[in-house]
């Protein structure tokens, strides 16, 4: 399968067949290829390309970038069923779920392929007669970009468009447990390239196979201005200082533990459905996903045993076959489940599913029941993110102790709340509300559209990904003062002379 789905992506063998380190399918263990890693003299090499790259690109008007991204985006149509595929391969996540990336994909390229002709500035009134002034925006640089195995391809797309657009060149260093995606979405690129012509220089998109190192490398680099990195926290707090040191600027995008308020007024329909997907989609794998319930005590053994009752019917297995659960990535994934539910069950809480499944069919893939853990408090236990599925349920009172409890964690992606009451749907969007990047009423955590910004606060890193007016974070803003008349006021009326 693997081979006739890297040739339709036009990937060659040579690129996954000669190199040393195994490329794994979480779905059972199957090597789907070898790989070489780089070594950071590549990315030293890479980097001056990329320079060379985008001193020419930039040349290129905004409306014509759009162009390439456009025959991207038609690309990504075409391949649509292929690159899903591949993304389910390498990743485990469901094939429909593998569809849906790529589905964010072609959107963020419709969105791009738009604000290619939407590069605004601004004119500012001058307080000096005869003088204009303005803000222009003018293309930044090499952009890195540093993505993780949970969503291999999207949002590695939402810059990749949006950089594109804004005259930008690109280095990409994919998870080192997922570079076939990125050789498969690299290939559509330089198709897209092709077809293009020449406008589209050598070296505009590249890839960067690596481990750590490499990744040190790129962000330590002073000529890559900006890097846009998806990880874990813990990465990002390594990450974030090297790219500081050197006044570049990053764009992170890190853990989450996102919350759900469910409130005594809301449709429990809607709520258990949108805990399910949340909760059990992508194996608990996104960074988006439902870590945390916190359910008013009047409906809290109700709605658990609704949520246990739809968690019973879900089914785990071979994500292209249909199956609402995939695997985890890994055996260090499980483990660290496992580790982490023990502790649980130490502290005393109550522990639903959890344990391995599949085993004898799968011995080296690592499927696993979604688990529901209900406690007592929020402690270091439920604080942390673990990326599995694990669901903690905590009840509340009253709002102010509901709101109190979801805002009392380090991170900061995405929250909802579940009412059909106007003031606590208000209020958890309000300036006292919900302390995350994405706060929903009615809506689950997960699944953002790519029209909106995305991204979080707190341990999540303040970085914002995608729609609204994000095309502004890849491209350097300048001011300018034009004086068009025959005199030299000087500002703040100083006279000098
Ligand atoms: C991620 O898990 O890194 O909102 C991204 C969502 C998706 C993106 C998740 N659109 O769940």
């Amino acid at each position: 399968m693997i081979e006739s789905l890297m040739q339709r992506l036009g990937v060659s063998e040579d690129a996954y067949r000669q190199g040393d380190y195994a490329v794994i399918s979480p779905t059972d263990g199957g090597e789907l290829g070898q790989i070489r890693l780089e070594g950071v003299d590549a990315v030293e090499a890479r980097v001056a390309r990329a320079q060379r790259a985008f001193e020419e690109w930039r040349r290129v008007p905004a409306p014509r970038r759009g162009e390439l991204v456009r025959l991207f985006g038609e690309q990504l149509r075409r391949h649509k069923e292929d690159l899903g595929a591949l993304v389910t391969l390498e990743c485990g996540k469901i094939y429909q779920e593998g569809l849906g990336e790529v589905q964010e994909m072609i959107d963020i390229c419709d969105l791009a392929v738009g604000q290619s002709r939407q590069l605004y500035g601004l004119t500012i009134a001058s307080e000096r007669p005869g003088h204009h002034m303005r803000e222009s925006w003018h293309p930044l640089g090499p952009i890195g970009l540093i993505t993780a195995f949970n969503f291999p391809v999207a949002p590695w797309a939402w810059n990749a468009a949006l950089a594109l657009v804004c005259g930008n060149s690109l280095l990409w260093k994919p998870s080192e447990k997922a570079p076939l995606t990125a050789l498969g979405c690299q290939a559509l690129l330089e198709r897209a390239m092709a077809e293009f012509g020449d406008e589209a220089p050598e070296g505009l998109s590249q890839v960067i196979l690596g481990d750590r190192e490499a990744g040190e490398r790129l962000a330590d680099d002073p000529r890559v201005p900006l890097i846009s990195a998806t990880g874990s926290t813990r990465m990002g707090r390594e990450l974030a200082p090297r790219v500081a040191a050197r006044f570049g600027r990053s764009i992170l995008e890190l853990g989450g533990n996102n919350g759900m308020i469910l409130a005594p007024s809301a449709d429990l329909d809607m709520a258990v459905r949108a805990i399910l997907f949340s909760a059990v989609g992508t194996a608990g794998q996104r960074c988006t996903s439902l870590r945390r319930l916190i359910v008013h005590e009047s409906i809290r053994d109700e709605v658990v045993e609704r949520v246990k009752k739809a968690y019973a019917g879900v089914t785990i297995g071979d994500p292209m076959e249909g199956n609402l659960v995939g695997p985890l990535i890994d055996a260090q994934a499980f483990e660290q489940m496992q580790s982490v539910l023990d502790q649980a069950r130490q502290q005393g809480a109550s522990v639903f599913g959890g344990e391995r499944q599949l085993a004898d069919q799968y011995p080296d893939g690592y499927y696993v029941t979604p688990a529901i853990v209900e406690v007592e408090q929020q402690d270091d236990l439920v604080k942390n993110e673990t990326f599995a599925p694990i669901l903690y349920v905590m009840s509340y009172r009253d709002f102010d102790e509901a709101m109190t409890l979801h805002n009392d964690v380090p991170q900061g992606l995405s929250s909802c709340i579940f009412t059909s009451d106007v003031r606590e749907s208000e209020a958890f969007i309000s300036d006292v509300g919900s302390d995350c990047g994405i706060a929903n009423v009615n809506i689950g955590p997960s699944g953002a559209e790519i029209g909106g910004a995305f991204g979080g606060e707190k341990e999540t890193g303040g970085g914002r990904e995608s729609g609204s007016d994000i095309w502004k974070s890849y491209m350097r803003r300048q001011t300018n003062t034009v004086n068009y008349s025959r005199e030299l006021p000087l500002a703040q009326g100083i006279k000098f002379d």
